[in-house]
């Protein structure tokens, strides 16, 4: 290609007709102690002790668990509850307008704001959080929550089904079995100490099909040692509650 003066100048004309955030990108540094980030509005604030129900210890996105088109959040506080239940906060996206403060609660608005989830004692319930892609290709994106502490640590790890807000509600693990009421699934690890459920997150979609995949980790496996559980999606009849303890792990 030859150029030409008169080429050059208009090649040089049409850079500058650029916006000045693609013709350079500066990035500020930020002080937290001192500076104040925009939008200086949070939308998520604890009541209570924060420091004591560790929230923030993990945090995703949700994807677009609603289907209206704004990303949602999930964050974990897996030391909520007297009996170290832990706790997961789904709080939806939306205009800058409408976010707003929420407590560290036992439920949440799922009209309005989003919903908590909160797990059965001793399951340190949301160490680990993390959106599941749409794990059932319904159209809305699913979340994977891991309580890697449950039954002598276990572990376990829950899916839980995004859908219309109308859909979604406040959860307790204590009392509520996902599957029977069509809210989700329960994954079990396959032997104490496992810690299945310490890490937990989508894996994209690693066989190419119509679902998205999950991935959740057992550190504490004692034969291997340490597992990995890769778990494809598929239509939602397929997604049963599985115990690991009854799988024979293949390499
Ligand atoms: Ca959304
Ligand atoms: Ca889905
Ligand atoms: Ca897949």
């Amino acid at each position: 290609m030859q150029f030409t003066t008169s080429s050059l100048l208009t090649t040089l004309y049409l850079l500058l007709l650029l916006p000045t955030s693609i013709r350079s990108v500066p990035i500020p540094n930020f002080d937290l102690s001192s500076d104040t980030l925009y939008p200086t509005k949070t939308i998520f604030t604890l009541a209570g002790s924060p420091s004591s129900i560790r929230a923030g210890n993990s945090v995703s996105t949700a994807g677009d668990i609603d289907g209206d088109g704004y990303s949602d959040v999930i964050i974990g506080a897996y030391l909520y509850g007297d009996n170290n239940e832990g706790a997961a906060y789904v709080l939806y996206g939306g205009l800058e307008s409408s976010f707003q403060d929420v407590t560290g609660a036992t439920t949440l608005d799922p009209a309005t704001a989003g919903f908590a989830i909160i797990g059965a004692a001793g399951d340190i319930f949301g160490y680990s959080v993390s959106t599941a892609g749409d794990l059932d290709n319904d159209g809305y994106d699913d979340i994977i929550i891991g309580a890697y502490a449950q039954s002598d640590s276990r572990g376990a790890a829950y899916v839980i089904y995004g859908g219309e807000r109308s859909s979604l509600q406040n959860i307790n693990l204590g009392v509520m079995d996902l599957k029977s009421l069509g809210l989700g699934f329960k994954m079990t690890g396959d032997a104490s100490k496992d810690t299945f459920g310490w890490s937990v997150s989508t894996a994209g979609n690693i066989n190419n099909d119509d679902y998205a995949d999950i991935i959740i980790g057992a550190r504490g496996q004692s034969t291997t040692p340490g597992a990995v559980y890769v778990i494809y999606g598929g239509p939602r009849s397929s997604l049963l509650d599985r115990d690991f303890s009854s799988f024979t792990l293949t390499s």
